[in-house]
């Protein structure tokens, strides 16, 4: 922003230093692209999370940040959904039933995080995952 502002200067002082403002022209049309080029790292993302017996699916690895786990039952079964790791520990208030879907809210650091379902022995069964959370 700091870089925008200061170009936008440059370009408003040199304008009344050359007659014809042609020179104004080759000096706005990159200061306009930078600002908008970072622009398309903010985005928000929903990472979407399958249930079934006895599987979990979701990405090998995830960003960092606030992201959101759609979580979605698509087994017969109840299942629940639990994350573990750096300092992170949360589970979905009650079980999901068959069909059933919800959204969970989660703050992710770089790192290796475990992810299970703790319904009866669903996580000895295979509901259990490594996740990396990267940069
Ligand atoms: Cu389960």
């Amino acid at each position: 922003m700091r870089l925008f502002i200061v170009l936008l200067a440059v370009g408003l002082v040199a304008c009344p230093g050359s007659r014809r403002g042609e020179g104004m022209n080759l000096i706005t049309p990159p200061s306009r692209e930078l600002p908008s080029q970072r622009i398309k790292t903010v985005a928000t993302q929903q990472i979407q999370v399958q249930l079934t017996e006895y599987e979990i699916r979701l990405p090998d690895t995830l960003p960092a940040g606030h992201q959101t786990l759609h979580i979605a039952n698509a087994g017969k079964l109840n299942h629940n959904f639990a994350i573990e790791g750096n300092g992170v520990s949360q589970k979905l208030a009650s079980d999901l039933t068959r069909g059933d879907s919800t959204e969970l809210g989660i703050d992710l650091k770089p790192g290796t995080y475990v992810v299970y379902c703790p319904v009866d022995k669903h996580r000895g069964r295979g509901m259990e995952r490594t996740i990396t959370v990267h940069q």
